[in-house]
């Protein structure tokens, strides 16, 4: 097996720290999104939506969300289960990493990706040019504070998202939090139950990978 990563960027660090929770390894190869190396010929023919994370598998195919590679490790590597200990279990973090994409991932990205200069003619990820829209950058800013009330709000009396037990949940929406510095919106101080679960979080080793 073979990472794909950029060690800059949210989306492999997702899959990085749930490799760190596996206990395994995998070998990475650094793909250098600032100069442009996903849109060259070589990476696009690995991942035609010239994104990271990308895991190429032992016979040269190829998962190119970060979704599809983690339920990929889970099933190879089952301990410690972080995609729910039951059907219900399961579910319930589908859904909430499902929440975490829309809501918090998309809703940076759009504030980010509207406006960095770099990204003037790459608002959206992907071999088509998109021109930026400069209204969404107020609109994702605002869609991340209602996320981060969401999240504050599901922690209520909970020490992880989907409950007792540490999760895909919790690696999504701990990053998804860490990249809303990009955009300068910190986690408001009326979020204590976020706060409080965001240092929890941090303290774990695999909070660094
Ligand atoms: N849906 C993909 C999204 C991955 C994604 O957007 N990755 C970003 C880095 S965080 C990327 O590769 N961007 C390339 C670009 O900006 O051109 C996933 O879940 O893995």
């Amino acid at each position: 097996m073979r990472l794909y990563d950029c060690s800059t960027a949210p989306s492999p660090r997702r899959v990085r720290m749930f490799i760190a929770e596996k206990g395994i390894s995998v070998d990475t190869v650094q793909v250098d999104l600032a100069s442009g190396e996903q849109h060259g010929d070589a990476f696009a023919a690995i991942n035609p939506h010239r994104t990271v994370p990308v895991l190429q598998l032992d016979d040269g195919s190829c998962l190119t969300t970060t979704g599809g590679i983690c339920h990929y490790l889970e099933r190879q590597f089952p301990q410690p289960p972080l995609i729910g200990r039951d059907a219900a279990e399961h579910g319930l973090i589908v859904d909430l990493v499902s929440h975490i994409e829309q809501d918090g991932y998309l809703a940076i990205a759009e504030a980010f990706r509207n406006k960095a200069r770099s990204f003037s003619r790459n608002a959206l990820t992907g071999a088509q040019q998109y021109e930026q829209i400069p209204e969404l950058v107020e609109r994702g800013r605002s869609r991340t504070g209602h996320f981060f009330v969401w999240l504050d709000q599901t922690l209520q009396n909970k020490t992880y998202l989907a409950g007792d037990a540490f999760s895909m949940a919790d690696i999504s929406a701990f990053i998804a939090v860490e990249f809303s510095a990009w955009i300068k919106v910190p986690v408001p101080d009326s979020c204590s139950a976020l706060l409080e679960w965001r240092d929890r979080i941090s303290e774990r080793p695999s909070a660094g990978a």
